[in-house]
């Protein structure tokens, strides 16, 4: 298909939404935006796109990845601007300079992790190898004593800047929560982390959170999961 026709269905799929979310069937980069807009209750068109999809519309992208977020026809791209985007429409993204670098600190880091869980133990969110995890686990223990710093020395309780809930807080609490879904021969990884735990904790009870995730859609790396279980 020529990338004028990919870019006008884009488009035409895309126009008829004020807000969509275009991303792969998959939790991903995507999911902490999904988590942030059900938190927020707000409605917006959850766009999923199969691997030739994505190839079609790939260099009409910004910078050629998604998600991107599609608000009235204006493209924006890249989870970590993203955020930054809905933070400020939303009003939850802080005011204070000290208070943003850490939280835009922590978005980073987050992403550092990610990069490495995807290096090692792929982008999934289901059980990997036992030997996968077992070399994979002294990362994120390693990741997990600067975050367990972090939140205690500059006030990260309940969310990571005190009482303010952000986009962010999605953000990190979905790698952690994907981490924990490979290392299944780890059921307690968090739990010599309190501040961790908690935050954890924090998040996925928030009540629109917690409503969300009781129902969130399978992608396909769940739905291989459950075919093979069955
Ligand atoms: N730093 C970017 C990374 C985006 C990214 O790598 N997205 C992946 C999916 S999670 C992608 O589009 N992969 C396909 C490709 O790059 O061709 C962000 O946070 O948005």
């Amino acid at each position: 298909m020529k990338l004028s026709l990919a870019l006008l269905l884009l488009y035409i799929s895309t126009v008829f939404s004020a807000l969509t979310l275009v991303y792969f069937d998959g939790r991903g980069r995507g999911e902490q935006h999904r988590l942030f807009f059900a938190d927020q209750q707000v409605a917006y068109t959850d766009k999923r796109l199969t691997g030739s999809q994505f190839m079609q519309i790939k260099k009409s992208l910004p910078w050629g990845h998604v998600p991107v977020l599609n608000v009235s026809g204006t493209v924006l791209a890249d989870t970590a601007a993203i955020n930054v985007y809905l933070g400020r429409q939303y009003n939850l993204w802080p005011s204070d300079s000290f208070t943003e670098q850490r939280l835009v600190a922590y978005a980073s880091a987050s992403e550092d992790l990610r990069e490495q869980k995807n290096d090692m133990i792929g982008t999934g969110w289901t059980p990997v190898s036992p030997d996968l995890q077992r070399k994979f686990l002294p990362i994120v223990q390693d990741w997990l004593f600067y975050f367990e710093r972090n939140l205690k020395t500059t006030g990260g309780n309940p969310y990571l800047c005190g009482t303010l809930f952000t986009p962010v807080d999605c953000r990190v609490w979905d790698i952690l929560d994907q981490i924990y879904g490979c290392m299944s021969q780890y059921p307690n990884l968090y739990d010599n982390y309190p501040m961790t735990s908690a935050f954890r904790k924090a998040v996925s009870t928030r009540p629109n959170i917690a409503k969300y995730l009781e129902n969130r859609k399978l992608g396909i790396s769940d739905a291989v999961v459950e075919e093979a279980e069955n």
